[in-house]
């Protein structure tokens, strides 16, 4: 122990090289590649009882990944990625769940895990250039790198309503459900909130409820997923030439390894649109739905219009009830992030399935027996929050950084959060992000894996220089900023209010929070920041007498 350490305080803390937050996707990646394959000392801390992150802690009836399953795994392990067998297109959460827990094993990384563990504060102490940090459990560690993948979707968005204590039947978030099975037979339940959450409960439950009451705000644009086996073609395909595969969900927009339309929808004639857009809808898949029909959906107004009215029409046909189809239906843009679900409007015929809308008679109340709203009372014996997350910075403003000076993230942040690449905030020297703040918008486990790689590639920068300390430079990352914006306000996105840009957390502010040019472009990003040389970017050694 050194003299500045006990200065400081941290006199009784563990000394490690990296702390990696989070064992869920990105974490558990971060924490092989920096531990296993940098050889780092390493430890990580986890909120929840073992790993999953989201697959851990959103075990609601339904809930289900929607990307198609080949391109939401890990794709830097063949062997892996040939003898995991998933079950169907896009498994459920208990499978995914499976999935980590096995690759937990895998790597050996539990060993390194402080399970039920959250970090509150993280300060870089400038006379060492290390991170310390404080838990919940008051023990003290310090690192050189900081490694935060505390999930996008992960903080609990739980609204709070008037006499919410007082209600006498079961309450549940889908994002914090337990861990033994609900049983909701016979029951009447209330479920607010029609997200992707919303809508996979909402479908899951509705057969086995004695009543669902849907409280719906804002009605979105769903698509069917067409859950099935996955495809023994794709499935050719990838094996054929893996490399080639993942190189194409790296170069592409989404990630989500399905062949993106390169054809703007005014250059189709309507039926020709009618007719592309009939055969997506029979194939399922929402993200499919946005970007392999045309090319154009997020950005031009008529492409937008072209598909909004063939859902619409969709919802029409399939609704019977002409007053709830007319509550189903959306008359924004489709541009939040696209939602599938089989036999979501389907649910609605359903005699023990009915509709409310809180836009216009808003919940004022839970009450003992219910949810009051300005019209009606409605009792209930189970209400399920699907209300969602306050997303992407949510967790990073949970912990108390303070960088350099002093300077708290809250603060840097307060108007608006700040990064260069998604990756790295000017001020605190060594903290990585991975799906931090202005990174892509798009699946996340490629995403992840391109992030954690270049992670790894940093730090062996910073060694093989014999420094000790990256940060991204004020310019760069003010410039990056710059970049988001002007690529967010050449799409519809910034013109709906969602999680994508803060709006759906009262007092949040309200901004681009995504490099929306897609994954093929943030792999050039990322790709030149590390060919440049790091020149975005300043190194400094480990102050003398540290
Ligand atoms: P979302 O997509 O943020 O959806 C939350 C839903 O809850 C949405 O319909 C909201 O209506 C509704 N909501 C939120 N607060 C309230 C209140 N106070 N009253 C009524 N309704 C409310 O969260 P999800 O969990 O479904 O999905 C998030 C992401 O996780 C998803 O996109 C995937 O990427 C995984 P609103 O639309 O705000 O009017």
């Amino acid at each position: 122990m050194n003299e500045v350490a006990a200065r400081h305080g941290t006199a009784n803390a563990r000394d490690v090289d990296a702390v990696v937050i989070g064992a869920g996707f990105a974490g558990l990646y971060a924490l092989h590649k920096v531990r296993n394959d940098l050889g780092l000392d390493v430890q990580a801390f986890e909120q929840g009882s073992d790993v999953g992150g989201t697959w851990y802690w959103n075990r609601y009836p339904g809930a289900r990944s929607d990307t198609e399953v080949t391109a939401y795994c890990y794709s830097f392990d063949r062997d892996l990625f040939d003898q995991w067998q998933w079950s169907q297109r896009y498994p459920r959460q208990p499978e995914i769940l499976s999935y980590l827990d096995m690759f937990a094993d895998r790597y050996d990384l539990r060993r390194s895990i402080a399970f039920d563990t959250t970090v509150e504060s993280a300060t870089f102490n400038e006379q060492t250039s290390r991170w310390e940090l404080r838990t919940d459990k008051g023990e003290r560690w310090t690192a050189q790198f900081l490694i935060e993948g505390v999930g996008l979707l992960s903080s609990v968005n739980l609204p709070r309503f008037p006499g919410q204590d007082e209600f006498a039947g079961q309450m549940y978030h889908t994002s914090r459900w337990p861990h033994h099975p609900v049983d909701f037979r016979g029951k009447r339940v209330g479920v607010i909130g029609t997200g992707s959450s919303g809508v996979q409960v909402i479908t899951e439950i509705a057969p086995a409820a004695g009543h669902l009451t849907v409280f719906q705000r804002t009605p979105q644009y769903i698509v069917p997923a067409r859950h099935g086996p996955l495809d023994p073609e794709l499935l050719a395909k990838i094996d054929a030439n893996y490399g080639e595969y993942w190189r194409s969900v790296l170069t592409s927009i989404t990630a989500f390894g399905f062949d993106e339309s390169a054809v703007p929808a005014a250059t189709a004639s309507e039926e020709e649109r009618e007719a592309v857009f009939e055969r997506q809808w029979n194939s399922g898949g929402g993200f499919q739905f946005m970007f392999a029909t045309f090319s154009d959906i997020g950005t031009s107004r008529e492409a937008n219009n072209a598909a909004t009215a063939f859902i619409r029409k969709k919802i029409s046909q399939i609704v019977t009830d002409p007053e709830t189809a007319a509550k189903l239906t959306p008359h924004d843009l489709y541009a939040k992030r696209p939602i599938c679900c089989d036999d979501y409007y389907e649910t609605f015929n359903r005699d023990n399935v009915s509709l409310v809308d809180v836009k216009a008679s808003p919940i004022i109340e839970i009450t003992a027996r219910g949810i009051r709203t300005e019209d009606a009372d409605y009792e209930q014996d189970a209400i399920i929050f699907a209300t969602g997350f306050d997303a992407v910075t949510g967790n990073y403003l949970k912990i108390d950084h303070r960088g350099r000076s002093g300077l708290s993230l809250r603060d840097k942040w307060a108007q608006r959060p700040r990064t260069h690449l998604g990756l790295m905030t000017a001020g605190f020297p060594n903290m990585f992000m991975i799906f931090g703040p202005m990174g892509p918008f798009t699946n996340q486990p490629p995403a992840h894996e391109a992030q954690v790689n270049w992670i790894a590639d940093a730090i062996r920068a910073v060694s093989e220089r014999g420094l000790h300390v990256i940060e991204p430079g004020q310019d760069a990352e003010d410039k990056w900023i710059v970049t988001c914006d002007e690529i967010a306000y050449g799409t519809l996105f910034p013109e709906t209010n969602s999680w994508i840009n803060g709006a759906n957390i009262p007092g949040k502010p309200i901004t681009v929070m995504f490099y929306m040019a897609g994954m093929g472009a943030y792999m050039g990003q990322i790709q030149e920041a590390a060919d440049g040389d790091y020149e975005d970017f300043l190194f400094d050694k480990q102050p003398v007498g540290a």
